[in-house]
């Protein structure tokens, strides 16, 4: 079970790593390439998704990811047209900053025959779009604005709500490429308010912001952009 392997590895301090794959920016014969570099990277997981695909392509760039690589794949969608019944689990986004029901329940309901027809592990996850200095695909996208990143507070307040709802993970986000990524200060507030797992991502591109993330309390880090524009990112 993916999930219960997140809280083991969180209960033994074992910090995760996603890498993030959007479909739309992979070429089915540029894969090899990418996994050989994951490989030797940290990575402990690989999300797919991206907030524009449609779903293109999906199960094909799954198996090819899977017949080379050995980590856990989890579908990271922006909408229902990118669920693939290949993949291991599907992070269930309900976007709690926003106030859009498409985002809180409308997809999620429209989700509901096509995960029916898959084995996928489903983790209900709860995603909080964090204010990052310029306009994000995922704010375009969803119409919905972002929390404020001076309101720690409500961000806090916003993550509780949803481990009461029944999230059973977390998911800071600034956005994919975003300007600044989730301040240290957000993601403090943030773990010492919930005890389910948190994810960060959007906007981390060094090492040494990946280990100010953790420091901070988050259980999983998503890099995407970095690596997409560098496979060498992780070298050394
Ligand atoms: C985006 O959190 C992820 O949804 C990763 O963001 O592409 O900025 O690493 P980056």
């Amino acid at each position: 079970m993916l999930y219960e392997q997140i809280l083991s590895a969180r209960k033994e301090c074992k910090k995760l790593l996603a890498i993030l794959i959007d479909p739309d920016k992979v070429v089915m014969n540029g894969i090899s390439v990418l996994t050989k570099k994951i490989k030797l990277s940290p990575a402990t997981h690989i999300f797919v998704g991206g907030s524009s695909f449609n779903g293109n392509h999906l199960d094909e760039i799954i198996i090819k990811l899977k017949s080379e690589i050995n980590l856990p794949i989890l579908l990271f969608p922006g909408n229902p047209s990118q669920i693939s019944a290949e993949a291991d689990g599907i992070l269930f986004l309900m976007l709690l900053s926003g106030r859009n029901p498409d985002y809180l329940v409308e997809h999620q309901v429209n989700a509901v025959p096509i995960l029916e027809k898959t084995n996928l592990e489903i983790i209900s996850t709860g995603y909080i779009l964090i204010e990052s200095g310029s306009e994000t695909a995922v704010e375009r996208i969803s119409k919905t604005k972002p929390l404020q990143k001076t309101n720690a507070e409500y961000i806090a307040q916003t993550a509780k709500a949803g481990e009461l709802i029944g999230n059973k993970i977390l998911y800071l986000e600034a956005g994919s490429g975003a300007l600044n990524a989730v301040s240290e200060e957000i993601i403090k507030e943030v773990s010492n308010r919930i005890s389910v797992p948190l994810i960060v991502g959007g906007g981390i591109r060094s090492k040494n912001q990946i280990d100010a993330a953790y420091s901070a309390g988050a259980d999983l880090v998503v890099i995407g952009t970095a690596f997409e524009n560098n496979i060498n990112f992780f070298d050394n």
